[in-house]
């Protein structure tokens, strides 16, 4: 039993962030519990995901696992009344697949970081291939960002698909994935959701 929510999951870590801005939005004081070993096989490191993936929310009732199940409990726990845009509410293709393709290419993000340090090599097919994915995914994004945004709900106050467009962004800067320079309506996007406080207080970094 804890008292105060916990956050399974790692300063480096876009799908962790994700969660992280929500709790930092929705005013729920969540402690950080850092995942040490990406390579460990014990479910328990994860705060009891047996998938072995970040981040899980661990709270006196229960534990959730994943970014989006994580959002929804912290929006439940929350005292404020904010408007927020969940997926379900993206009911015209160009917000629906903006949203399945922002998921996508965190997935992908997080494929290609651990087959680099796992020593993939550079022409494996494979990776190629979710190179390629990436790519053209950013792409796709980049062109649709703008008009994406422009079709949300005018009043909302946090948005998973903004939320984890951000994210993703900022974290293929910080890793390094792909060169991102020239994705700029995604850029003049990040830059300005990155004046939130809450993506000042989840700013990416590696834990000691
Ligand atoms: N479906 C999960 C995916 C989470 C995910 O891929 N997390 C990454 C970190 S950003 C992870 O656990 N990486 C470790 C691994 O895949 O071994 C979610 O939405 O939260």
């Amino acid at each position: 039993m804890v008292a105060k929510p916990v956050i399974v999951g790692r300063s480096s870590s876009h799908f962790t962030r994700v969660a992280r801005i929500f709790a930092a939005e929705l005013g729920v004081a969540c402690d950080l519990r850092v995942v040490h070993d990406l390579m460990s096989a014990d479910a328990a490191d994860y705060g009891g995901n047996p998938a072995l993936k970040m981040p899980t929310l661990v709270t006196s009732h229960g534990t959730w696992f994943g970014a989006l199940p994580i959002c929804r409990e912290l929006a439940r726990q929350s005292s404020l009344r904010l408007r927020i845009v969940w997926p379900e509410d993206l009911d015209t293709p160009l917000l629906s697949n903006a949203q399945e393709l922002t998921v996508h290419a965190m997935a992908m993000g997080v494929s290609l970081t651990l087959g680099k340090v796992s020593g993939v090599p550079v022409d494996n097919a494979h990776r190629l291939k979710m190179e390629r994915s990436l790519l053209s995914t950013l792409s796709w994004l980049d062109a649709n960002v703008a008009e994406a945004r422009s079709a949300l709900p005018a009043e909302r106050h946090l948005c998973f698909l903004e939320v984890t467009l951000f994210c993703l962004t900022t974290h293929l800067k910080f890793r390094d994935t792909v060169p991102t320079a020239s994705y700029s309506s995604l850029n003049a996007f990040c830059e300005s959701f990155a004046a939130r406080s809450s993506a000042r207080a989840t700013e990416y970094r590696f834990d000691a």
